[in-house]
């Protein structure tokens, strides 16, 4: 057993971290509109509202918006099957609570997806990424409120019908587990939420959580509907655990942690809540609005397949106070792994974290996954010309390896994959540009200069031969 012979080999960005055009044909301004640039350690800010004399790097990004004709053909030389993109909410609702949609908006995907069919590239679309408009934060609280759902599942009726004939594969929302970390960034991120003073970030995480899922289970009704050959699936973060020690605190910890990473997913998938964290939240007495009426929306809104990121896996020790539940969420007792060497940002690099992530959900859920992001964040360097980045070339080998062993001997049933931030763009953790991704070099730098020409790297033609090859040659 092989790859499938339509595997989806791609590449895969987001709206707000490569448009840039925060303005044109009409946009709104985005949650990912009100962030300032970072640096590794350096929180973004987030403001109230456009503050003047700040820098926020995803208004003009790598101007994708204008550029896109050029670097679509950029995409077709390479060879990709597939493009995941996201469409930015704020360009087809302005404000999110709109009757009518922005016809400009709904043109420039149109436009956009042409042009990648026309390459023979299928468009991959998530629906939500890190960019909701930010007047639903001023006016409703963002995900607060259950008036988010109908806004969203306009949004989604909207665009299905727009583009039934252009995407067949689709997701929700993007990485909807990563508010788990109760992080101001994660919470900002998947759910337009700041926790005020007198705010349990814990219950507004399981409160926007529920009304998200509600909604991603109502726009899986509605997208099958409009077109019955839809794939329609969840998007996870996947970050395998690991037990610090054989004690068993330490691997229950990290099994209460893996339940808590993924229980998103079981809901997407299996159509209801798992038990411990059913029991968990009534135990709590967080007194969350979840009717027998949303239960049953979820139970008949379950998506096709699972798209997931990955990137790296974590390692955990129990704590000395570790509550009954054993749910810490937040500050949970992350520890580092000397077997596992790290990039400048410190992040671990696993290849066999993707492994065992896969064969864990293919176990847990019989539902076709898709690698929906993978990659390496690192500096480069142009010289003559050339980018030499075997770094780069190392990290995704070493995990198409990973990934074509779960397929061959695991017989996982996978869609594609598509390596994040195909063309370089701007970070969504630190708002910069210099940790790049991309097979694609773009000449712009953290501070904002750069003509933004576009360049092969060396793992351009490396990536292209491995499509060519349908991964046979790494
Ligand atoms: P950057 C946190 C942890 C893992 C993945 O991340 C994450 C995040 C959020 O930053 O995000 C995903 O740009 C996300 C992309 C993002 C990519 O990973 O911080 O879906 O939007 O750019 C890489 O290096």
């Amino acid at each position: 057993m092989g790859l499938r012979k339509d595997f989806l080999w791609g590449g895969a960005v987001a709206a707000h971290q490569l448009e840039g055009a925060w303005q044109a044909g009409g946009k709104g301004v985005s949650i990912a509109d009100v962030m300032t640039v970072g640096a590794h350690g350096v929180p973004r800010q987030i403001t109230a509202g456009v503050l003047p004399g700040k820098n926020y790097p995803n208004h003009t990004a790598i101007d994708f918006y204008h550029h896109y004709p050029e670097d679509v053909k950029l995409l077709g030389e390479l060879g990709l099957k597939c493009f995941r993109t996201s469409i930015a909410w704020t360009r087809i609702f302005p404000n999110g609570d709109e009757d009518q949609p922005n016809e400009a908006g709904l043109q420039f995907y149109d436009d956009l997806f042409d042009a990648l069919l026309a390459q023979g590239i299928q468009p991959v679309i998530t629906l939500s990424h890190f960019e909701m408009p930010y007047h639903l934060v001023e006016a409703y609280g963002a995900w607060r409120s259950r008036q988010l759902i109908g806004f969203f599942t306009h949004f989604a009726e909207v665009v299905f019908n727009r583009y039934r004939d252009k995407v067949k594969y689709w997701m929700t929302f993007n990485e909807i587990n990563n508010q788990n970390s109760l992080d101001v960034y994660d919470l900002w991120t998947n759910s337009g939420i700041k926790p005020q003073a007198d705010e349990n970030a814990e219950r507004l995480l399981y409160q926007a959580g529920h009304y998200e899922l509600v909604a991603s289970a109502l726009a899986v009704q509605i997208g099958h509907r409009i077109n019955p050959d839809f794939q329609i699936g969840c998007m996870v973060n996947m970050r395998p655990v690991y037990p610090a020690s054989p004690a068993p605190q330490d691997v229950f910890k990290a099994s209460r942690m893996m339940q808590a990473n993924y229980w998103f997913v079981d809901v997407q998938v299996n159509g209801r809540y798992p038990n411990w964290l059913a029991c968990y939240q009534s135990n709590q007495a967080f007194g969350l609005d979840i009717t027998q009426e949303d239960l049953d929306v979820l139970a008949q809104g379950t998506v096709d397949y699972i798209g997931f990121s990955y990137y790296r896996s974590e390692t955990v020790s129990a704590r000395a106070d570790e509550p009954a539940s054993y749910v810490t969420l937040g500050s949970n007792h992350i520890v580092e792994n000397s077997k596992i060497e790290t990039s400048e940002w410190d992040w671990g690099i696993d290849p066999i974290g993707l492994r065992y992530g896969m064969n864990w959900f293919t176990d847990r859920y019989h539902v076709p996954l898709f690698i929906v992001e993978n990659g390496f964040g690192a500096r480069d360097t142009v010289e003559d010309g050339r980018v030499h980045d075997p770094y780069r070339t190392q990290y995704l080998a070493a995990h198409i390896k990973q990934m074509k062993l779960a397929v061959e001997q695991d017989g996982v049933d996978l869609i594609g994959y598509t390596p994040w931030g195909i063309i370089d763009l701007v970070s969504a953790g630190t708002g910069q540009m210099d940790k790049r991704y991309g097979v694609i070099y773009v000449n712009k730098n953290d501070a904002g200069a750069g003509d933004l020409s576009r360049l092969k790297k060396d793992s351009f033609a490396w990536y292209r031969q491995v499509i060519a090859s349908n991964g046979d040659q790494l």
